[in-house]
């Protein structure tokens, strides 16, 4: 038994979360957690809401409610969310909370010692009337090189130019419309990232473990040349930058760390969270002196992420010179877009994890994007193929065959898993076929190729189809009932199996599937196990409704509709 760690990106405050967000990083990281464990592993499996930061002031003020009232409400929110889609952290920590704090103010602490962090004097714009310094893109203003007016400080969205802040002709706050601007120095911390550069590289280097798009992200952004960066922000939601003795700070006050500075610290200050509330031992996770050494840590998330784990927060966790576990294993996920263009929180546009919800039940969402998910390419949602993928390979293949046989066992043999006949060629084949698409899909699994592992599991379940075609049970009853209760035994011993592949992916469907053979084992099949002689004969027997019902052309028309689907 392993003991492995799991963490998926975790989900930024400001809403809950579209499909494309699930699909590269908590599905994923749940259904390889949930594979992992129905091998039998030790697997902590953690995520959290990321709080922090300039977008959670904004979203909160639109909501008006105040930040900490605003996150206590998301935090439930997206929670709710991820539990009704069955994602089963073993923690659903918030980087507001104490742990995460602690440890971010320590690790600032332990860089400046080691002489990573060095205070520098920004310029920056400073609205008199918000009483605030404005990020770049909270400055407005017209363009200097077009005229547009309301072209953001970071970049004008007419000309494409990239602009300073104090570029822009009469600015304005983008959070007030207030004119009344300055530009003031402000004192911040830069991690002195360039010093590191060279530790970073050899790191990434002793990672074999790393999928390809990882590591060629992690090295482009390694060859482009690290700067230094600064890690923290004049803002009042954060952790608070505090002197080594935990004391205020001159010439700090008021400010807190970059969000993208403490969030990932918020992968350990879950595990701590999550140990105060069950008794654990978060070090045993994390500290290499204090049993994490034989921990096997992997990280999901989507592209855009990918820089951040192996080069920022390496410089983090590498400046700190401290014992700390680093990532093992990283699976990005490329982008699952809305047909042609991005799903968009801000302009609500594809569909969110509450509303998927409101339309169908979690397995169908999840077989979809975990079989035909983002992972070496950016894949396109539409409705169309997602009724594709529930009507074939949920309703067709798998709700078909489980239906069909308990049906037949309670229509011909009162329910009851009958006794007779010897299983012959037909089934040795069977079990033969069944070892290598099960020795395929565990291989793939191993591998986090989820559309692989997918696959293999849907061709586990073709072959129950293709035996009972053979086996017809229907006909042999009319002549020869043992050779008929073979059939029907196999194909219910068939269903309990299938119930196991599907356990990682279709968890919800899982059990219900197995319930209907009277089988609540949901491990993992083991290569040596007899599949097909686990049922005893004279268990009852009993059908639970339907599994997947078919989604009907009208209902993708009211989707799209309703959705917005191809332009
Ligand atoms: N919150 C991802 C995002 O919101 C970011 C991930 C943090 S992982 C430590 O896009
Ligand atoms: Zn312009």
């Amino acid at each position: 038994m392993a003991r492995i760690l799991v963490t998926s990106a975790l989900p930024y405050i400001n809403g809950i979360k579209h499909l494309g967000n699930l699909a590269g990083s908590m599905l994923p990281a749940d259904v390889w957690s949930r594979f992992k464990r129905a091998q039998g592993h030790d697997v902590l499996y953690i995520c959290a809401t990321d709080e922090h930061g300039t977008p959670a002031e904004l979203a909160a003020a639109a909501a008006g409610q105040d930040v900490r009232t605003y996150c206590d409400e998301q935090h439930e929110i997206q929670k709710r969310a991820g539990e009704a889609f069955g994602l089963s952290y073993d923690w659903f920590g918030r980087s507001s909370n104490e742990p995460n704090r602690r440890l971010t103010q320590h690790f600032a602490n332990v860089l400046e010692a080691n002489g990573f962090i060095e205070e520098r004097v920004d310029r920056m714009i400073y609205s008199v009337d918000d009483a605030r310094f404005l990020p770049d893109r909270y400055v407005e203003g017209t363009c200097p090189h077009c005229g547009h007016v309301g072209a953001r400080g970071d970049q004008c969205d007419n000309c494409g130019r990239l602009l300073d802040p104090t570029d822009l002709i009469e600015p304005y706050s983008a959070v007030s419309g207030s004119r009344n601007l300055e530009v003031r120095d402000t004192r911040h911390l830069y991690l002195l990232q360039t010093k590191l550069e060279g530790a970073i590289r050899d790191w990434i280097g002793s990672k074999s473990g790393w999928q390809t798009l990882a590591k060629s992200i992690a090295l482009k952004h390694l060859d482009e040349g690290l700067i230094d960066r600064g890690i923290t922000r004049d803002l009042k939601w954060g952790v608070p930058v505090v002197g080594a003795d935990g004391g205020p700070r001159p010439g700090m006050e008021g400010k807190v760390f970059y969000v993208w500075f403490d969030a990932p610290i918020e992968y350990v200050g879950a595990t701590e969270e999550w140990a105060d509330a069950t008794c654990g031992d978060w070090k045993s996770w994390w500290r290499l002196d204090e049993g994490a050494d034989d921990v096997r840590y992997v990280q999901f998330m989507g592209k855009d992420n990918v820089a951040f784990h192996t080069v920022s927060f390496p410089a983090t966790i590498l400046g700190s010179g401290e014992p700390w576990k680093t990532v093992d294993q990283l699976k990005a996920f490329n982008w699952l877009n809305w047909y042609g263009g991005k799903f968009s929180t801000s302009q609500k546009r594809g569909v969110f994890m509450d509303q998927a919800l409101e339309l169908l039940p979690a397995d169908y969402w999840r077989w979809h994007l975990t079989a035909y998910g983002p992972e070496h390419s950016d894949t396109a949602f539409t409705w169309e193929q997602f009724q594709g993928a529930v009507n074939k390979d949920l309703a067709d293949v798998l709700g078909n065959f489980v239906n069909r046989i308990v049906k037949f066992t309670e229509a011909k043999f009162d329910g009851v898993v009958p006794d007779g006949g010897e299983p012959g060629p037909v089934e040795a084949q069977l079990d033969a076929d069944l070892r290598a698409t099960i020795a395929e899909a565990t291989e793939q699994f191993e591998a986090m190729e989820f559309r692989k592992a997918a696959a293999a599991v849907r061709a586990a379940w073709v072959l129950g189809n293709e035996y009972l075609q053979v086996a017809a049970p229907w006909t042999a009853l009319k002549t020869d009932r043992d050779l008929a209760a073979v059939g029907v035994r196999t194909g219910l011993n068939l269903v309990a199996l299938f119930a196991r592949l599907a356990a990682p992916i279709l968890p919800f469907s899982a059990e219900k599937i197995a319930a209907s053979v009277g089988a609540t084992d949901l491990s993992w099949p083991a290569a040596d196990e007899a599949w097909l002689d686990a049922i005893p004969a004279g268990r009852s027997v009993a059908h639970q409704g339907v599994l997947f019902a078919k989604i009907e052309d009208a209902q993708v028309a009211a989707w799209a509709e309703r959705f917005g689907g191809a332009a």
